[in-house]
This record gives structure tokens, C-alpha cells and sequence, in this order.
């Protein structure tokens, strides 16, 4: 597919076997092979839903973008599958010059060129390529199971501005069928000293990615260059953890070197966590905890020493799957953002102190990081608090605790409210508003059902009667 000058939308289709072969038409031949796939020049393409499997660009010298090529475009690429693609550059992704990606919520899985010397000689840089964005963001993508000689998840060179945020990057391997290379198995960046900001770094889950080489380690996690005079670059609340090594810096022939921001990563792996670099403010070097890691998943377990160990100024406003940050997930009474891609929910934890549990806040879509308790978003008259008493919803005005009185009444009058499990309610009455002998209890307590429930007044006073209902929570 082919897209120049336009905005398209490309959903949800199977776009795979597609092949590139080397571009004998450009001069010199035999370069410039790029995009089979999907290939953006000048394009807003919205690329969502696809899955993008088995594309390959053969082109051996400077092939790039197997499973999608972008040149001077700004696409969103997002929640697409893109795996088993091959290409020299960007097996997955090849985002040239002047290029602004936005890639979210991707699954990008075991994308490398072919190693078949002396034909084929692997990819030289990583499934996503990045090089001289003005801007990118790349976040809460799982990467995993790529090669390449460099960046083997992640590739990014010379961009002005960007983000990698919330993604977990696992199992990748920095490698060069020659043998002699192999630098960076989860991100390499490579950063100038005309950045207009710094490129973040922040809340990544990197683990057990692997560069090794005959030169010993070159940043199993995340390798860098900096020339002298560029430090925009910021690692902060990342969980760097069981790669072959941690993080390493490149040598430039020229000393100084810039230096980078590090701040707060768990930085924990299987032989040195920083080469060429000391470890930077708040970092700290311990065993995660998992929750399923066999199984890939690297949520952090209950008792983590993870959790509210990072830092808020370098936070996300949500995690990888759209928790909000920072929750209390030790509940010591002090929110603060957990390390990594993902922020523990502590079950009984009140972060914002507003009186209702995250784990409610999260489930009917209300704030747990700021107080919100007065609000009534769905303006049923029942604030966020009351429906939390209550049990209904407080972005649903239709879920409100209300108690219906018929008019006209007979020999009794009948109260029904809706009611919810797990809430106990009574209903209450008096003749005058100012009786001074305050409120009866009509019949007794009642426990929520789900269902309707009616109380029945079988003496109503001839002259009218006020009638109240309260809930209340049930003990747990
Ligand atoms: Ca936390
Ligand atoms: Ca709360
Ligand atoms: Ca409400
Ligand atoms: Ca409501």
C-alpha cells in the first residue's frame, strides 16, 4: 500500500507476505528499498487495528520499513499487530527525516532482516527506526523478540524532541551475524546536541534483553551516544531489569562526553548495570517482584520494593494500560509513582484521601489522584461521595438512590427504591418537619438485593407524612 499527500484511515486489515524486492529503477541500483507494508510520504494516515505480519524489504544495503515506511509524515500507529517482518533498517518501522510518529499500544514482535551470509546479514538497526524526528511518541507498546545489530526494540537518532513511555520492552537481542556487533538489545539512542528538548525516557519495563558481544557488554538495556555538549537526554522510572547488562554509554574519541539525566530507574541485571556512566539520583538496584514473569507478565507483585519508588517529576499521567499515576500502592498514606510501566492498585488504598477507594475510583471512572468527592459529573443531584455510600454510578444519572412515592393513598402507602448488594437502608418517617420526637423507623433495616425493595406504611396519618431513606455501606 502506498500513501502520499493524504489523511487516510487503515483499520483492522491483514496486510502480509508482501515483498519488496531491490529498487533497480533508482539510480545508483540497487538502493532504496523501503515500505512493503505500508508506505507514507506526506501522509496523516491514522493506522490502527492491522495486524502486519511476514512483509519483507530484500534490499540488503539500505533496505528499510518492512512492515512500514514514513517519510515527512505524522501518522498515529496504533494497536496494530507487526510481527515476522524483515527489513535492513525498521523491520517494523522505518520513520525517516522529518518524520513526527506517534506509535501507541502496538504489539511489535520478532521483526529482523534475514541472517543468511553472506546474503543477508541481519538488520543493522532496530524493528523501530527512528531518525531526525522533529518530535516522536512511542508508548505503551509491547516490544519483543527483535534483532538487530543496534537498538534491536528500539533505534532513535538524532531527533529533536520525543518521548518513549510506558512500553514493555523484553527478550530482544542486540546482534550482528558477524559477530563483532551487537550494541543495545532494548533501546539505543543517539542524541545531538541541537535537541530543542530533551528525549524522555520514562516508565519503561525493560527486561532480559541481551548485548553481548566479543567486546564484553554494550548495554543489554539501553546503550547511548552523546557527543560532547548534547545531555538532553532523560532515563527517569524505568525498570531496568535481568538484561545481559544494564546501561552503556559510547566512548566518543573526544572527551567530554555529554551526560545524561538519570533518575530513579531499578537498575538490576545480569552482569554490570552502567558502563561508561555512573547510576543517577535515586536509582537503586534490587529484584522487582513480578507478578507472572514465566508468563510475561511484568506487572509488579503486591509487595513489590518497586512501587511508590519513582519519581513524580519524570511520571506519566496513566500507565501502560491507562491506570492513572500516582496511586498509594503501599498504602502508607503517601501516593507516589511506582518504577516501570505499570502502577500498582492496593486494594484498600485511598490515594487522593477524598474517602472512596481507588480500586471504585478506577472501576466507575472517577479521578483517584485528586479529591473529587463534592463533584456530581453526571448531575443526578447525588454527589461522587453519595453514589459511592450508595453503590451506584457516578457517571450514570439514571443510577441514582431515589425513593419513589405513590400519589393518592389507599389503606397503605408503598415505598420502592432500586437497591444494590452489599448497602443496608432504612426508611424513616415523621408527621410534622419539626416534630419534635424526630425520625420513626418504618419496619427495619433492610440489605440491598440488587433488586426493587418497597416498605409499606400500613397506618399513613390522614394529614400527610414525611418519609426519608438512608443507606449505608455493609461491613465488608
Ligand atoms: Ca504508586
Ligand atoms: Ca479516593
Ligand atoms: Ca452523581
Ligand atoms: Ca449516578
Amino acid at each position: 500500500m502506498r500513501v502520499v499527500v493524504s489523511s487516510p484511515r487503515i483499520a483492522n486489515n491483514l496486510i502480509i507476505r508482501n515483498s519488496v524486492a531491490i529498487d533497480t529503477n533508482t539510480p545508483p541500483p540497487g538502493i532504496a528499498s523501503h515500505g512493503a507494508g505500508i508506505y507514507c510520504r506526506l501522509s496523516y494516515a491514522t493506522i490502527t487495528g492491522n495486524t502486519i505480519t511476514e512483509n519483507e524489504v530484500l534490499d540488503d544495503f539500505d533496505g528499510s520499513g518492512g512492515g512500514i515506511f514514513l517519510a515527512y509524515s505524522m501518522p498515529v500507529i496504533e494497536g496494530n499487530r507487526i510481527t515476522l517482518n524483515h527489513a535492513e533498517q525498521g523491520a517494523a518501522i522505518f520513520s525517516q527525516t522529518l518524520s513526527a510518529p506517534q506509535i501507541l499500544g502496538n504489539l511489535i514482535q520478532s521483526n529482523t532482516m534475514y541472517a543468511a551470509l553472506p546474503f543477508y546479514q541481519g538488520s543493522a538497526s532496530g524493528a523501530i527506526t527512528v531518525q531526525q524526528a522533529p518530535d516522536f511518541r512511542i508508548e505503551g507498546n509491547t516490544l519483543a523478540d527483535n534483532t538487530a545489530a543496534v537498538g534491536a526494540a528500539l533505534n532513535l537518532s538524532g531527533c529533536r524532541a520525543g518521548r518513549v513511555q510506558n512500553n514493555v520492552i523484553t527478550g530482544n537481542r542486540a546482534y550482528d551475524p558477524t559477530a563483532f556487533g551487537g550494541m543495545a538489545g532494548g533501546i539505543y539512542l543517539m542524541v545531538l546536541s541541537d535537541a530543542v528538548e530533551p528525549i524522555y525516557v520514562v516508565h519503561n519495563t525493560i527486561v532480559g534483553n541481551v548485548a553481548s558481544n566479543i567486546f564484553g557488554e554494550q548495554g543489554g538495556g539501553i546503550a547511548f551516544a552523546l557527543p560532547a555538549g548534547s545531555d538532553r537526554l532523560v532515563i527517569a522510572n524505568n525498570l531496568i531489569v535481568s538484561n545481559s547488562s544494564g546501561l552503556y554509554q559510547t566512548p566518543t574519541p573526544l572527551p567530554p562526553d555529554g551526560r545524561a539525566t538519570l533518575a530513579y530507574n531499578n537498575v538490576f541485571n545480569l552482569r554490570s548495570n552502567y558502563l561508561n556512566l555512573a547510576p543517577g539520583t535515586g536509582d537503586f538496584s534490587v529484584a522487582p517482584g513480578w507478578v507472572d514473569a514465566a508468563n510475561g507478565d511484568f506487572r509488579l507483585a503486591p509487595d513489590s520494593s518497586c512501587i511508590d519508588r519513582g519519581s513524580a517529576a519524570y511520571t506519566v499521567r496513566v500507565d501502560a494500560v491507562g491506570t492513572p499515576r500516582p496511586l498509594d500502592g503501599d498504602n502508607d498514606g503517601t501516593a507516589a509513582p511506582d518504577v516501570g510501566a505499570f502502577e500498582v492498585v492496593h486494594p484498600l488504598a485511598d490515594s487522593d484521601h477524598d474517602g472512596m477507594t481507588d480500586v471504585w475510583e478506577i472501576e466507575v471512572l472517577l479521578d483517584p489522584t485528586r479529591d473529587d468527592a463534592a463533584l456530581d459529573p453526571d448531575a443526578d443531584g447525588a454527589v461522587n461521595f453519595d453514589e459511592w455510600i450508595a453503590g451506584t454510578q457516578p457517571r450514570d444519572a439514571r443510577s441514582v438512590l431515589r425513593l419513589t412515592i405513590p400519589r393518592g393513598v389507599g389503606d397503605a402507602v408503598r415505598l420502592r427504591w432500586l437497591s444494590v448488594e452489599g448497602r443496608t437502608y432504612r426508611v424513616e418517617y415523621r408527621d410534622k418537619l419539626l416534630d419534635t420526637s424526630g425520625w420513626q423507623m418504618l419496619e427495619g433495616e433492610r440489605v440491598g438485593t440488587g433488586g426493587e425493595l418497597v416498605a409499606e406504611d400500613r397506618l399513613p396519618s390522614a394529614s400527610g407524612r414525611f418519609y426519608r431513606l438512608s443507606v449505608s455501606r455493609s461491613r465488608l
